[in-house]
């Protein structure tokens, strides 16, 4: 019974190294060195490529090595009856909402603009908004801690997902028309979402018609979820005033792509929160000895809603 890391194109030598210490009796494979595939019961998956799983005919289970499922969900191979866990670690939870303060905090209290300006010596201070509101697309693991720490830092807080929630501080609202008045009084709107059929394509010129003139995205969800050309519309009309982007639809983002040199789009490669190798090792020997054990599985993904 193998557990098999399938990660190409990224470096799993910390993850593959953190679960020999946890486990050194581990029968641990690193693709494309997979042995006898009938030995994987257990694959650690990141952009694997499409079809690749249906290789290991005693495959049980499959860890997605973060907390978005979209790069398996979109694999139309993927074998029947495997089940999908994620990871949900509380530094990625951690790290997520210092990004989503970090976005908002800087751009309410013009860190770049003074930033520019000392390059040039120059001594202008002027007055940031008394209060600000921020809304919160998606209360999951991620941005219910987003929305609770962006709360206390004193500001308005929103938040918006499929079912109704209750957070203390956190005004949770439901369904399109509840989004759209939210917005409509916005200065921040920070995605969080899952990427789906339905959230795809959802940071789009529609949504954006609803937003308060001026106001700053903020998308750390997935890249599909906005339109850019929508995006590029709305900051040349003023329309919105600014945006922080740290997923993009092709990542790494091309040398070419009109992003880079907008002024007002602040860049940032996919690092909003990175999942810790070290860190999640334990969780995904718990969810191997599960699955050899054919015990139920914590953190599993409904695969019908997808996510
Ligand atoms: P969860 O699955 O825990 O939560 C998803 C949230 O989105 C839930 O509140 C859910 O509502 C809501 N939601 C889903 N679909 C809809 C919809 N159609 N309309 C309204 N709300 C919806 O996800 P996480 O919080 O763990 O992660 C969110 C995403 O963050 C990941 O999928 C990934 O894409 C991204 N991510 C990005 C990283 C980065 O570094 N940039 C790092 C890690 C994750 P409900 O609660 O009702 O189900
Ligand atoms: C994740 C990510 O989903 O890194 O964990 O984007």
């Amino acid at each position: 019974m193998a557990l098999l890391i399938l990660m190409p194109n990224r470096d799993s030598s910390e993850l593959e190294g953190a679960l020999r210490r946890c486990e050194p009796q581990l029968d641990l494979r690193v693709w494309p060195q997979c042995g006898d595939p009938a030995d994987i019961v257990f694959v650690v998956s990141w952009n694997h490529p499409p079809g690749e799983l249906r290789r290991f005919p005693s495959l049980r289970a499959v860890a997605s090595f973060g907390a978005g499922v979209d790069h398996m969900l979109g694999d139309h191979d993927f074998p029947c009856g495997v089940e999908v866990v994620r990871m949900i670690d509380d530094d990625l939870v951690r790290d997520m909402a210092e990004y989503v303060c970090c976005a908002v905090l800087s751009h309410r209290r013009s860190w770049l603009h003074y930033h520019d300006l000392a390059r040039e010596r120059r001594w202008r201070p002027s007055p940031y908004p008394r209060s600000s509101r921020v809304v919160v697309l998606g209360l999951g693991r991620l941005g219910r801690v987003a929305a609770r720490r962006l709360h206390s830092f004193g500001l308005d807080v929103i938040g918006w997902s499929r079912s109704l929630k209750s957070i203390e501080g956190i005004k949770c609202i439901q369904g399109r028309p509840a989004l759209e008045s939210a917005l409509a009084g916005a200065d921040y709107v920070a995605c969080l979402l899952p990427l789906t059929p339905e959230t795809e394509g959802i940071l789009d010129a529609s949504l954006f018609a609803c937003m308060k003139p001026g106001a700053y995205l903020i998308n750390v969800g997935r890249g599909r979820h906005l339109i850019e050309a929508d995006l590029l519309a709305a900051l040349d009309q003023a329309r919105l005033g600014g945006a922080c982007l740290d997923v993009f639809v092709t990542e790494p983002l091309p040398a070419d792509h009109p992003f880079w040199n907008h002024p007002r789009i602040t860049i940032t490669p996919h690092v909003a929160s990175l999942t810790n190798q070290e860190s999640v090792a334990a969780q995904i020997l718990d969810s191997y000895r599960r699955a050899v054990e054919g015990r139920p599985l914590l953190n599993r993904v409904d695969l019908e809603r997808g996510y």
